[in-house]
């Protein structure tokens, strides 16, 4: 099934090639490289090569007017001013970073969400938001939102504005498997980030009365955690913390994306107060957010507890 969007469908198509060489790549480059990523975290090397690879490729796709990704400072204007694509290396000479963006729109990636997985081999994703505004934008900017998941199979979850579709992913070719993707009514699963200690007193008052209802289920990368919610039902949040009111996830690469697919799975997302895809962002691209994803219930009662 392809998407009506050619723009879309160029995006998936070749962030579902890309998947494959991604996951296959992997082998040999799960050390550091001693560096750290805008958002401060040490990077793999795994990082770095598929933001590289993935970078190309988005933004030489025809329409494709910004790329953004975690794993780089700066915004690239994939056109330039000869609308042709930008060069990509991610050395900080990446690309025209100054000019105006061209019409088209603008893809922010997670490449590897859930890096640190790699040392211990469990699960990881990809995350990619195709918004239809310059970055850093609004959730409800997004046309489309994917990620791959990185488990014993690899598998493509894609919400467009008609329909969230589920794939699974081989030799490079994406094969539908689920329609219309909805969250179960009944929940199931849990999965909470940071430390007890860090919660906020609101915050561990909703978690005590979670856990007494849910199955815990966290494994590190959201896109594994996220998913299993899609599966079962549930709950996924990584909340403000004591020490970060923030959190630790990043709005544009990570909160917004997933909010989105959620929220067209007939779920909700929230930062604690409102929809993700409501809030305004700050002009830092890596700007942090609490992020929580789930049954339109359990989010309800969450901002319940945090208001
Ligand atoms: P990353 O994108 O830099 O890998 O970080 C994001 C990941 C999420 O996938 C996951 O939910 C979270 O960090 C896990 O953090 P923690 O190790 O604090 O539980
Ligand atoms: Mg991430």
């Amino acid at each position: 099934m392809t998407v009506s969007d050619p723009v879309v469908e160029a995006v998936v198509a070749t962030v579902s090639r890309s998947a494959t060489e991604i996951r296959q790549g992997l082998v040999g480059r799960r050390g550091a490289v001693g560096e750290e990523n805008p958002s401060g975290e040490t990077q793999v090397e795994a990082d770095i090569w598929a933001d590289e690879l993935l970078a190309d490729r988005l933004s030489a796709i025809d329409g494709v007017s910004q790329y953004a990704s975690e794993e780089r400072e700066a915004v690239i204007d994939c056109a330039g001013s000869d609308g042709g694509g930008a060069s990509a290396g991610n050395d900080g000479d990446n690309g025209d970073e100054s000019a105006a963006p061209r019409d088209g729109y603008a893809v922010a990636v997670d490449p590897l969400d859930g890096s640190s997985n790699l040392t211990s081999n469990n699960a990881m994703g990809t995350i990619v938001g195709v918004y239809d505004a310059p970055l850093p934008a609004r959730g409800e900017d997004l046309v489309a939102a994917a990620y791959v998941l990185y488990g014993p199979i690899t598998t493509m979850l894609l919400a467009t504005e008609d329909t969230v579709s589920e794939y699974e992913l081989t030799g490079g070719e994406r094969r539908l498997i689920r329609e219309d993707v909805t969250l179960p009514e009944e929940p199931v699963v849990y999965g909470f980030g940071g430390r007890v200690p860090d919660w906020t007193d609101a915050f561990s008052e909703y978690a005590r009365e979670i856990e007494t209802e849910l199955k815990l289920r966290y494994g590190g990368a959201m896109i594994g955690d996220v998913n299993q919610v899609l599966t079962y039902g549930g709950v996924f949040g990584y909340p403000g913390l004591k020490s970060r009111s923030e959190g630790k996830l990043r709005l544009q690469f990570e909160g917004n994306p997933v909010g989105y697919i959620v929220e067209q799975a007939g779920g909700r997302s929230s930062n604690g107060e409102q929809s993700l895809l409501t809030v305004e962002p700050t002009d830092d691209i890596h700007e942090r957010t609490p992020v929580f994803v789930g049954n339109e219930s359990l989010i309800d009662r969450l901002e319940t507890h945090l208001s």
